[in-house]
């Protein structure tokens, strides 16, 4: 992508109504426009990022066994008068009439609907077990949308819903998702810890909350510091090993780690008092066991091995899609912008031309675009007559974690800068080794992007 052809409105000053700097970088890096509060347009670099982690989950509910399908963001209030939600859910649901009068929803979450599906077409255990998962937009009237997407009205989500025959099973779905958002996360260059939480208006007993530790983080967290040691890695998975998956739900809950809501100071006394941790942490993904809540009062039943019918066990598990946006540059930015990991980069490389318009370094540039797009990578050429100052000062606010830069000077030795982002360190190398390193560098985080 040429930057001249590109639509990147970035600003020059910091926005006054931004209070967390998240929120002021997305707005800076030109990635998102508030529309109405809590209600954004995405830009093409903020919807470049967001298609990146959106293709992440696809790809580690994929690898988990887990089936996509898209359900309706209107939905009907009769399903949610069904399990006594439509009363229960109060103010945060936007409640719609269409021209006949009937009352419809703007979707806060799915279990209805995804129950109502079930019904209608699973009669026997012999067809589970079963999760259906969407990413779909969500809103929410939240009483104070904030932080940008951090908090937001509408907002994008991934829920998903498991279906089994029993208790046990359903608890195997729980760690299975426990275990894939493991990886998940991590792919996005993010920690978040699982935690005991609560459950709230989804209901049920088991739920655990995944957060990132960061500052400005909307929920007090108290953990032991040992949790904060423990990484999933590469580590090979088999989604079907129930005692597999319950040993890595072992290993990332058994240590002291709990939100305000589920916190006891009794028990977190036991900890050694060094590695006793008070902090606060943002949200990115929940998951619930919430047993038969919703099959038995919708009749979500199968026929059982045994030729009765058996209302399902059920779960449902998220990931906040949008908000990990927020999240991502919480935990990784500097005084002069974003810091993209390299899962989620919304280009893999800038190429910073110090002078436009010389026929060498034009040609060097130009070659290099088209290099880097053979191997299958994504640059992003600032092709722009401006000054280098101006040039690296919009690569350093937009984040990207490898820099080229091309000279004169440079060329004149057969030579390029490549600059890390993260480090500041640079090296000198010919053009075909900077792709080389490049390609080396991404080759085990390509993800498919717009
Ligand atoms: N039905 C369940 C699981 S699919 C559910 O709705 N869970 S949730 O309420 O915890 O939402 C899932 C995730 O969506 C949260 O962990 C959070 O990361 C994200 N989320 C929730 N509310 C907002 C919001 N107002 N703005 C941005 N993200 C949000």
């Amino acid at each position: 992508m040429r930057l001249s052809r590109y639509f990147l409105p970035v600003l020059k000053e910091t926005p006054a109504e931004a209070q967390i700097v998240s929120h002021r970088l997305m707005l800076r890096a030109g990635m998102i426009k508030q529309s109405a509060a809590g209600i954004y347009s995405w830009l093409p670099l903020g919807f470049k990022v967001l298609r990146k982690i959106e293709n992440i989950v696809h790809e580690e509910q994929a690898r988990a066994g887990h089936i996509p399908i898209q359900m309706p963001t209107i939905q009907s209030a009769d399903l949610w008068r069904e399990s006594g939600r439509y009363d229960d859910y109060g103010e945060e649901m936007l409640r719609i009439k269409d021209r006949g009068g009937r009352d419809m929803l703007f979707t806060p979450t799915a279990e209805e609907l995804v129950t109502d599906i079930f019904r209608s077409h699973v009669n026997s255990y012999k067809d589970l077990p079963l999760t259906l998962y969407q990413i779909q937009w969500k809103f929410r009237d939240e009483v104070r949308p904030r932080f940008g997407v951090m908090r937001g009205r509408e907002f994008y989500m991934k829920d998903g819903y498991n279906f089994d025959l029993t208790k046990e099973d359903a608890l195997h779905a729980y760690n299975r998702h426990l275990v894939s958002y493991l990886r998940t996360y991590e792919r996005m260059g993010l920690q978040a810890i699982p935690m005991r939480a609560d459950s709230g208006p989804i209901g049920g007993d088991d739920t655990h909350e995944f957060l990132v530790l960061a500052e400005t983080g909307e929920s007090e967290v108290f953990y032991d510091s040992a949790v904060t040691d423990l990484t999933f890695g590469d580590r090979e998975i088999d989604y079907d090993d129930v005692a597999q998956c319950a040993g890595v739900m072992e290993e990332f809950t058994t240590k002291y780690a709990r939100t305000d809501e589920t916190h006891e100071e009794a028990l977190f006394n036991e900890v050694p008092e060094e590695r006793r941790m008070t902090a606060r942490g943002i949200e990115v993904g929940q998951i619930f066991y919430f047993g038969t809540k919703y099959s038995e009062a919708m009749g979500a039943t199968v026929q059982g091995p045994d030729g009765k019918p058996v209302a399902v066990h059920m779960g449902s598990h998220g990931i906040g899609v949008s908000r990990l946006l927020g999240a991502i540059i919480e935990a990784s930015h500097d005084e002069n912008g974003i810091i993209w990991p390299e899962g989620v980069t919304p280009f893999h490389a800038g190429i910073v031309n110090l002078k436009q318009g010389d026929e060498e370094a034009d040609a060097a540039c130009e070659a290099l675009e088209a290099a880097l797009e053979a191997a299958g990578l994504e640059p992003l050429y600032d092709d722009r007559k401006e000054r280098a100052g101006g040039k690296f000062a919009t690569m350093d606010l937009i984040g990207l974690p490898w820099r080229i830069t091309v000279g004169p000077r440079g060329l004149k030795n057969g030579v390029v800068e490549l600059t890390s982002r993260r480090t500041g360190e640079s090296e000198e190398l010919p053009p075909e080794a900077a792709v080389a390193k490049l390609v080396e560098i991404y080759k085990d985080h390509m993800v498919k992007g717009l």
